[in-house]
């Protein structure tokens, strides 16, 4: 059976945000009549998420369980995930959907009409819609973090760390199998992989919906993901810079859809105009 769209969700110790979630997304790729796969990986979370996710999976057919026993981080279960679907299209999202699954159909045009690869949601751009926001101290740590991600890897985003991204499900596939990040820096890692080979990535403005419950550790995480970024600068290098980049066209192409944003697309082998 052709699948058109696989659903990537890394779930650790999900049982409160996941079913709401779940049922959400199953609602709409019905409604949409949109064949899909939803992919759960448990990345060795401690309570019922595996056991929920099964128990749903009566009601909701297309969902598909991967579990494991120990917690390896978000990176690692978005690999394992991706790497396992089977769709045409690929999408990534949080256990809490903050962005809601309706914004699949603001990154889409941009893989249908065939001028991405990439379309990675962003709660940074002019026309992005933050209906509830961050905690101070989170929106704190997101703009350091950009700081660092522009000054030492990539310098072409405002937000690479939204959990809504969508890909061709070839380049998903692509991107994560030469992925190794674990953690919370692994968007960066596909980020700089997709500028190095190629690929061309849409910065797409999202609505965003902040659901309490982050599982996310400010001291811990944060230290981890600088630790990370410096892994990546050394095994894949600087991507920031904006010209030598071999066939790659260093040109940032303002396009309009048809929803009426602006954006960017950013560096890609093929032109466009
Ligand atoms: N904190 C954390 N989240 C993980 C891990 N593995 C997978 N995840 C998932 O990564 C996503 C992070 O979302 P969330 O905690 O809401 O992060 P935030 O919205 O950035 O604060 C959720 O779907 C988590 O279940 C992990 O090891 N730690
Ligand atoms: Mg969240």
């Amino acid at each position: 059976m052709h699948i058109e769209l696989s659903i990537v969700i890394a779930a650790f110790n999900e049982e409160v945000r996941l079913p709401m979630t779940l049922r959400k997304i199953h609602g709409y790729v019905t409604s949409r009549k949109l064949t899909s796969e939803i992919i759960v990986v448990d990345d060795g979370s401690s309570d019922g998420t595996a056991g929920l996710t099964e128990a749903l999976s009566g009601d909701i057919p297309e969902l598909r369980l991967i579990s494991y026993p120990q917690n390896r981080g978000k990176g690692h279960a978005l690999r394992t995930g991706v790497l396992a679907s089977r769709g045409g299209l690929v999408l990534l999202t949080d256990a809490d959907l903050s962005t809601p699954i309706e914004e699949l159909e603001r990154l889409r045009p941009f893989i249908d009409n065939g001028s991405c690869h990439v379309a990675i949601g962003s709660r940074a751009l002019a026309m992005s819609r933050i209906t509830k926001r961050q905690p101070w101290w989170r929106q704190g740590m997101g703009k350091i973090f950009n700081r660092f991600v522009k000054a030492l890897v990539i310098n072409d985003y405002s937000d690479t760390q939204c959990g809504f991204k969508l890909f061709t499900g070839e380049t998903a596939r692509s991107l994560f199998s030469k992925a190794h990040i674990d953690r919370f820096a692994y968007d960066v890692e596909i980020l700089a992989l997709a500028k190095k080979n190629g690929y061309r990535v849409a910065e797409v403005p999202i609505e965003w919906i902040n659901a309490p419950g982050s599982k996310v550790h400010p001291v811990e995480d944060s230290l981890q993901m600088l630790k990370d970024l410096c892994r990546i600068r050394l095994t894949i290098g600087a991507q920031n810079k904006t010209t030598d980049h071999g066939n790659l066209r260093n040109k940032t192409v303002i396009l309009k859809t048809g929803l009426s944003d602006v954006l960017d697309i950013k560096k890609g082998s093929v032109d466009f105009d």
